[in-house]
């Protein structure tokens, strides 16, 4: 298994399942070693497949088959085959009845794909193709089953057995249990979930619209009990939101939550008990910073969200995911707009979509929301799936209004409710409900790529005219573009900053819909206004506008639109850097000229201090770095520091105002106010820090060992580190010595030292690497560290002479000996290979094709395959 060369799948190859599974009995017999499943599948011929053999194929993965029974009578070994990964069984009748007997070893599976074990808990991870790690199945989205599940195990080691649906039966046999567990809902198998351990729970319920009483349960470590309530209060919150907001409640009498330590990713949905990566779930403000508190709430929001939106109506095959996921991603997106401010978390996720999503589809991993073929689907549980996939949800809501978008989505969970359908279903759905044609809309899903809108304008004689263009750069295996549907949201502003009337009705805003390659608008106006466009960010494509500093000034004080206010800060910062990349002499008149803009933010922050700490953000080196032709890692770094150094001293003063204004009374609470004031706060002291202001280095250091929470105790660190100022070293020794029993601060600990930047953080990463606390097999921990200094740290991962990556390369073949999925996802921290210069591409390839010589999975060969052959 372990050199891996996967076959390509194909979308235009789909057909559905020759065989159905009715229903399904499963029982884990878990033990310290050789855990035995027996499977009792009811299997149907599928009236709708046009095969005529009675061959079943079932999947399977590292299972050692113990016996295999059909309608009662032991199979002889004439009738079926056993390949690498399948189990093919010849000559089935119409239905009939098929028991097997498998053993597995759960406590040697160190991929965490399947069963396995966390902190001596059993936990699954199924999606995608997990349970074939089980049991042998037909492991498809659209092959839908009833699930009963019995859970045997050693009564005081795991007195806590947990399955998908309602609890039927127990019952004891010495010193072992077991607990029978009924899912009344048919689902595919990659919903299926088990846990087994000595958990501890949170218990509270909800009382649903129709007036049914579900009991809710967050299980744990018994240690982290007491950070289990914001999960357990954003829960609730998500069931009354799905109420009100989509009519949708929930369906089982429990709903379940379980926090593991070893997770591949955020968390999962299974049916009535999701799984959850600890950083997701727990929460606690000694120990959570306020992003990793809105992000529990995120996800727990998102997870209970697919039970309808994935669970009730689920994907057909593999490349239909962003069905389930670009959906959950827009609906999770708008409960956290109206638990917090909309404004906001729209700027947040365009900010993330620009930055992630944009550079993924300009590197050698693009590809469509609805891709046509992958090697590994693992590999395709990308940032283009879920963000952009929700961007084009987005757009089929405003294309609609909220009334059709609500009659749509009624539609689709009546119509598709226990089906597992595609993309175009949903598209169907809205279609239908809104009375629109959204046939060249669907072009979005197929074709790869970020449009790039170029927007050109002249005023004469009382006529504004507005040209818009779109044209898509070619991706790999997609060279020619068609043109998509993309709506421009638009207001024009006059000079007192207001919005103009632009037509005889009195519209003050309005949206284009550019279909073709180039199109014109018109609009009677008495002078030239500025415009206001692509609002509220309409349309996920690149915009091209030759704003001046004065018309992007303008628009910051006076756009009602919150997207367009940050990205005018967006584009004064880049011009200024991108100028300093030229002329690094001129830092201070860059300053000095963005010191008032800077200031009126700073003037207005008490209105909405969240709002001023994002105008405020100076974009982030990788962010310029994508912006242009080629990187220029030192060049960006320079430039980029030199300007966040000299506003930090032209507007000292007005930073350490804003330090006292912004100091918080009373107890830590993590709501949007507060989170606000908090990271303005943070944002002041990172423009002092970067000055070596000579009072700030103090203030951190005492900020960092006498905070009450972790947003400010981490942020102080991560200050002190950044800029290497005095203390730093002492900080990071405190830091620990209080924290190091608590992984999820751990891992900060890690990643404040892999982001400092400089080329002897490949130094420090080695260090890192030899810590006692190190572990490939915890992935938040590798994240942490190895993620933390390929992804987000320029100058030590791409370290002169590719030492930097020898090292990460080194690594990365470790860990892909350990955990596929991970070492695949984080290869990807090498997909901008083709935008690095001669010298530091010539030595990332090398490393990357020494890997590759090496023995290498097939996961993580797709990724690397791909970022070479984009090389040309
Ligand atoms: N559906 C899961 C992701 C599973 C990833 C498998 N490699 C989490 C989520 O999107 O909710
Ligand atoms: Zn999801």
């Amino acid at each position: 298994m372990r050199d891996g060369q996967a076959a390509t799948i194909r979308l235009q190859d789909y057909q559905v399942p020759a065989f159905l599974v009715d229903d399904v009995a499963l029982d884990v017999d878990l033990r310290d070693s050789g855990t035995r499943v027996s499977a009792s599948l009811q299997l149907r011929r599928n009236p709708a497949s046009k095969t005529a053999s009675g061959d079943c194929v079932l999947n399977g993965v590292g299972l050692t088959l113990v016996s295999i029974v059909v309608d009662g009578e032991t199979l002889p070994a004439s009738r079926y085959e056993q390949g690498g990964e399948t189990l093919v069984i010849r000559d089935l009748p119409q239905a009939c009845r098929l028991d097997t007997v498998v053993t597995i070893e759960p406590q040697e599976n160190t991929a965490l794909e399947g069963l396995y074990v966390s902190k001596g808990m059993f936990c699954t991870q199924c999606e995608a193709e997990g349970f074939r790690r089980i049991t042998f199945f037909p492991d498809r989205p659209d092959v839908l089953s009833r699930f009963v599940t019995t859970v045997r195990a050693d009564k005081a080691r795991y007195p806590v057995l947990l399955s998908n649906g309602n609890p039927v039966a127990q019952g004891e046999e010495g010193a072992r249990h077991w607990v029978r567990w009924e899912d009344p809902f048919p689902k595919p198998c990659y919903l299926f979930a088990l846990v087994a351990g000595d958990l501890a729970c949170l218990e509270d319920s909800y009382r649903t619209g129709s007036g049914r009483d579900v009991s809710l349960r967050i299980y744990a470590e018994p240690r982290d009990l007491d950070k289990l309530d914001h999960a357990m209060a954003s829960l609730k919150a998500s069931m009354a939101w799905d109420e009100k907001t989509y009519g949708l409640e929930y369906d089982l009498d429990i709903y379940m939550i379980v926090a593991v330590s070893h997770f591949n990713m955020g968390a999962m949905e299974n049916k009535g008990l999701n799984i959850f990566n600890t950083a997701c779930v727990l929460a606690h403000p000694r120990t959570t910073t306020d992003a990793g508190f809105q992000r529990v709430e995120a996800v727990v929001a998102h997870e209970y969200f697919h039970n309808w939106s994935g669970n009730r109506v689920t994907c057909r095959d593999w490349f239909q995911l962003s069905l389930k996921e670009g959906f959950t991603v827009f609906r999770d997106q708008s409960f956290s707009a109206d638990m917090n401010s909309a404004a906001v978390k729209r700027v947040e996720d365009v900010d993330m979509l620009r930055t992630v999503q944009f550079a993924e589809d300009r590197g050698p991993m693009a590809h469509p929301v609805r891709p046509a073929e992958y090697q590994k689907i693992d590999n395709f549980y990308t940032v283009t799936i879920y963000e952009k996939g929700a961007e084009l949800v987005r757009m089929q809501y405003n294309l609609l209004g909220p009334e059709a978008f609500r009659r749509g989505s009624d539609l689709y969970f009546s119509r598709f409710d226990g089906q597992a359908v595609t993309t175009d279903d949903f598209v169907a759905c809205m279609e239908e409900a809104g009375g629109v044609d959204l046939s060249q809309f669907r072009r979005w899903y197929s074709q790869a790529g970020t449009p790039q809108l170029t927007a050109r304008d002249h005023w004469e004689d009382g006529l504004y005219t507005l040209t818009l263009s779109q044209q898509t750069p070619p991706t790999p295996g997609q060279p020619d573009k068609a043109p998509l549907l993309v709506p421009v949201a638009l207001a024009l502003l006059g000079p007192d900053g207001q919005r103009l009337p632009i037509n005889e009705a009195g519209d003050t805003a309005t949206v284009l819909a550019l279909s073709g390659s180039e199109q014109q608008w018109q609009f009677a106006l008495p002078q030239r206004p500025v415009p206001s466009l692509l609002r509220g960010f309409s349309a996920p494509v690149e915009l091209d506008y030759p704003y001046t500093p004065e018309q992007l000034h303008f628009l910051l004080a006076h756009d009602d639109d919150g997207y367009c206010r940050w990205d005018a800060a967006q584009r004064l910062y880049h011009g200024a850097i991108r100028r300093l990349i030229k002329a690094p002499g001129l830092a201070e008149q860059e300053a000095a000229a963005l010191a008032p803009v800077l200031g009126e933010v700073l003037a207005r922050a008490a209105d909405d201090p969240a709002e001023a700490a994002l105008l405020l953000a100076v974009p982030g080196e990788v962010a310029v770095g994508d912006q242009l032709p080629q990187m220029d890692v030192e060049g960006v770094h320079r430039a980029r520091s030199a300007l966040a150094s000299a506003l930090g001293r032209a507007m000292a003063a007005r930073w350490w105002e804003q330090v006292e204004a912004c100091a918080l009374p009373g107890p830590y609470r993590p709501e949007a106010r507060d989170i606000g004031i908090r990271s303005l706060r943070h944002r002041a002291l990172a423009f002092l820090a970067a000055a070596g202001d000579a009072r700030v280095a103090d203030f951190l250091v005492r900020l960092c060992d006498t905070a009450d929470n972790m947003t400010d105790e981490l942020g102080a660190l991560r200050l002190l580190c950044h800029f290497r100022l005095p203390g730093a070293e002492a900080a990071l020794a405190g830091f620990a010595a209080r924290w190091h029993d608590e992984d999820l601060v751990m891992d900060q600990w890690f990643a404040a030292q892999a982001s400092v930047p400089g080329a002897d953080t490949v130094h420090r990463v080695e260090a890192l690497l030899a810590h006692p606390a190190f572990d490939y097999r915890v992935p938040n921990r590798v994240r942490a560290l190895l993620g933390t200094f390929a992804g987000a740290n320029l100058t030590a991962f791409h370290a002169a002479d590719g030492q930097g990556y020898r090292l990460y390369t080194r690594c990365l073949a470790q860990l892909d000996q350990v955990n596929p999925q991970v070492a695949a996802r984080m290869g990807n921290a090498c997909a901008r290979l083709p935008r690095l210069p001669a010298e530091p591409a010539g030595q990332l390839s090398q490393a990357l094709q020494g890997l590759l010589a090496g023995t290498v999975s097939a996961n993580l060969r797709e990724v690397l395959e791909r970022i070479l052959a984009a090389r040309h």
